[in-house]
């Protein structure tokens, strides 16, 4: 049975050292209990790092801890001091992460860490390997591990590989900085399936990957040389019932049964009844905007003086990364905003401030989320924020207010939230005020449209999602596969081939013959496509035709010494071996006047796109131009086109990053039926990349070997991925 296991750079448990050896205690986090669930569902393995170094553990110590988490189904990838502060420290925190929440300024380039980067990504991808059999699914997790998706997949390729990036994928402009950049996303295109958060990540993804890698992209299905990967959002969600039973719980407790922490809550709330709370809980980190958080607190005192003295801001502020540089900075300067606003706002009786700086247990943070007023969450940047989804769950009478950054993911979900740009501290400030002044019908309403919302979509719909898709784009790659040939497939093939007498193959030039080049006049044949056509040309029994959309002088130049038929411009012009040109069909060119002006409009407004003039055709190239722009202006193109050719008897015919308007009456199927016309050939085989070689693979016999080179949908009857392919098919025939 095929199973399913989860790489991440964390595995879902803890070490606790004890007197003797270690001990594991299970790790709460929103994504261990997501993949909890699925990883035991589907009998996988966990792999991953167990968040000790290497360098401290004796042999039997080691071993040990491997022994206990392999009973918990967790696969260790041990990792050294070295290894933790080059890969994940610093590679991972100091140049991805800082970089991908667009603190480019904060960015570390170091070779050495991106060197370790690489090498402890394939010690991951190599643990993946002895655990996963064909067939299986692989589902790896985040920023740390950018790389393993093609390392497995470049060595399983019958494993599927899902991706999910837990942080933002920053735009284009901000990625391309990167020297590694390619490197990163040829290591995540492994994946059969890539997820973000939301709409926006992805999107910035799939255009790094078209002006990065050149590939088609539709919708958002990405055509690389061998598959189709798909992009998509799944907005993580939370144990929704866990974080609502406890706050139930913990509420129901005795006086003597409740903890410290929440003892000291209702004293505050004793003391006037118009008290209130507003909770700030994050990791402190520079993304989540705290500064600016707590100078907007500082501003809401400034202008809202009437709430002195009864409204608190808890902060929960969890150490983080705290030998890095930025955010020991960070630390002094959170530190010394508290003091200030303590220091200014502060009374014997009143801390405006209550600061934490550490993590607390679960039922703390649930206590915290039950009896605040107020959610104050503003990061400049955030994947998500799951914060702000736990307060909403843990809100029993469905009152309380959250307050949210329109730069964290979380905002897509929450319209009924009261959106800030958490750079703007006026804004927030005043904010809190509506907050705390909002009645509590309001707030009940919006709550209630929260919590149904966030309640749906749990963590455990999410990895649901998430797994249900993969399979789907399984389905999809087998589609696709079905065409392809096969050794079995091409032994058929070969078989009917090596029995006919009288054969007649067309060959498609740019894309099936050929890679395309940025300049069309660079694709020249070289020695390895002479020597095949000419092995193929040596054997009588065989007419071989080029049919491309080229001009016929090209063609002649470069095929001046290859006895071979040549068919041009789409079925325009037809050059049998020893003979002249003749055309095919009865065409014009007195509408070029007409249409050039169009298509020198649309040259001056898409740099990089040009004009080739052709005897009866014009064609707009644009694979030099800035991809999305071209793409935007190809289709204003055709718009304005379509208005003109119906009265011209012209065609637009659009091949790969060309748009051709030519005479009508002509494509390369007419030309190849008209070129077989009355000679009895008992073989007939086509191939071609673009949808002008499907009117071949439509219009000739049903008895012709059609062959499309690529994985987009065709009518031909197979498939080959690659020029590559197509040599080595051509090559083998008649073997
Ligand atoms: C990354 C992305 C994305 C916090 N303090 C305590 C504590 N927490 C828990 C919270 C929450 C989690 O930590 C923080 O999650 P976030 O989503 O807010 O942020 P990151 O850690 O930066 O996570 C983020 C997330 O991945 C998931 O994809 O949302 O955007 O940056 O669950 O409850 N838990 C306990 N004590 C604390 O003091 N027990």
């Amino acid at each position: 049975m095929s199973k399913l296991h989860i790489v991440a750079n964390r595995l879902p448990f803890s070490l606790v050292k004890e007197e003797k050896g270690y001990s594991l205690i299970e790790s709460v986090g929103g994504l261990a209990t997501g993949m909890k669930s699925v990883y035991t569902e589907y009998d996988g393995k966990w792999i991953g790092w167990s968040g000790v170094n290497s360098d401290t553990l004796s042999d039997e110590d080691a071993k040990s801890i491997d022994r206990q988490l392999l009973e918990k189904s967790c696969v260790t990838v041990p990792l050294s001091e070295k290894e933790i502060l080059e890969y994940y420290e610093g590679f991972s925190n100091k140049t991805i992460w800082p970089l991908f929440h667009y603190f480019t300024q904060y960015v570390d380039y170091s070779p050495e860490n991106w060197e370790t980067y690489k090498r402890v990504n394939q010690r991951f991808a190599d643990k993946v390997l002895e655990v996963a059999e064909d067939g299986d699914t692989v589902w790896v997790h985040d920023y740390q591990l950018l790389l393993v998706p093609e390392m497995i997949k470049s060595v399983k390729p019958n494993v599927t590989v899902g991706f999910f990036l837990h942080i933002p994928f920053p735009s284009y402009e901000v990625f391309r900085i990167l020297p590694w950049r390619m490197e990163l996303l040829k290591g995540m295109l492994g994946a059969d399936l890539l997820g973000f958060h939301i709409y926006d990540y992805e999107r910035h993804f799939l255009s790094s990957v078209r002006r990065l890698y050149g590939y088609e992209i539709s919708f958002n299905e990405i055509h690389s040389e061998e598959r189709i990967i798909k992009a998509d959002s799944f907005p993580m969600g939370i144990d929704y019932n866990k974080f609502k039973k406890t706050s139930a719980a913990v509420m129901q407790k005795t006086i003597q049964e409740r903890s410290d922490l929440h003892k000291e809550l209702e004293k505050y709330f004793m003391t006037s009844p118009d008290r209130r709370l507003i909770l700030s809980i994050d990791r402190l980190d520079y993304t989540k905007g705290i500064p600016q958080r707590l100078r907007a607190f500082r501003k809401f005192m400034q202008k809202y003086p009437e709430f002195h003295g009864k409204v608190t801001l808890i902060m929960l502020a969890v150490p983080s990364r705290g030998q890095v540089e930025e955010y020991m900075m960070l630390k002094r300067e959170v530190d010394e905003l508290v003091g200030n606003i303590n220091g200014t706002y502060g009374s014997i009786n009143y801390t405006p401030v209550w600061y934490f700086y550490r993590s607390m247990p679960f039922e703390n943070l649930v206590e915290l989320y039950n009896m605040s007023d107020v959610a104050l969450v503003t990061p400049l940047r955030d994947g998500m924020n799951l914060v702000a989804k736990e307060y909403v769950a843990s809100r029993n009478n469905q009152t309380g207010v959250i307050i949210l950054s329109e730069m964290a993911g979380v905002s897509k979900e929450m319209g009924e939230a009261i959106t800030i740009n958490p750079i703007n501290e006026d804004e927030i400030a005043d904010a809190m005020h509506k907050a705390l002044t909002m009645p509590l019908e309001e707030q009940k309403e919006r709550m209630k449209y929260l919590q149904e919302r966030i309640e749906r979509y749990s963590v455990f719909k999410w990895a649901g999602e998430f797994v249900h898709a993969l399979e789907n784009v399984k389905r999809l790659q087998k589609e696709f596969l079905v065409k392809k040939i096969s050794n079995g497939v091409f032994k058929d093939i070969n078989r009917k081939y090596t029995k006919a007498q009288k054969r007649a193959i067309f060959l498609d030039y740019d894309g099936t013959l050929t890679a395309f080049h940025k300049n069309p006049q660079e694709a020249t044949p070289n020695e390895e496509l002479y020597s095949i056509l000419n092995k193929l040309i040596a054997d009588e029994r065989n007419t071989v035709t080029i049919i491309s959309g080229r001009d016929r002088e090209t063609l002649e130049k470069w095929f001046a010494e290859v006895p071979i038929n040549l068919i041009c411009e789409h079925g325009v012009w037809l050059r049998k071996y020893g003979e002249d040109w003749q055309t095919l069909t009865n065409v014009n060119n007195n509408w070029m006047p007409m249409i050039r002006p169009v298509l020198e409009r649309f040259v001056d407004n898409t740099p990089g796109s040009f004009i080739e003039e052709k005897n009866y055709s014009l064609v707009w190239h644009y694979r030099k131009a800035e991809p999305e722009q071209s793409v935007i202006r190809a289709n204003e193109l055709k718009d304005e086109l379509l208005d003109l050719v119906g009265n011209l008897n012209l065609e637009i015919m659009e091949g790969s990053k060309v748009i051709e308007v030519k005479s009508g009456g002509i494509n390369k199927g007419i030309a190849a039926n008209k070129f077989i016309n009355n000679e009895n050939f008992d073989y007939l085989m086509a191939m071609g990349d673009d949808w002008t070689d499907e009117y071949m693979f439509k219009e000739l016999p049903n008895s012709a070997i059609t062959v499309k080179v690529g994985i987009q949908r065709t009518s031909a009857n197979y498939k080959l991925e690659s020029v590559d392919a197509v040599r080595k098919f051509l090559s083998e025939l008649g073997n």
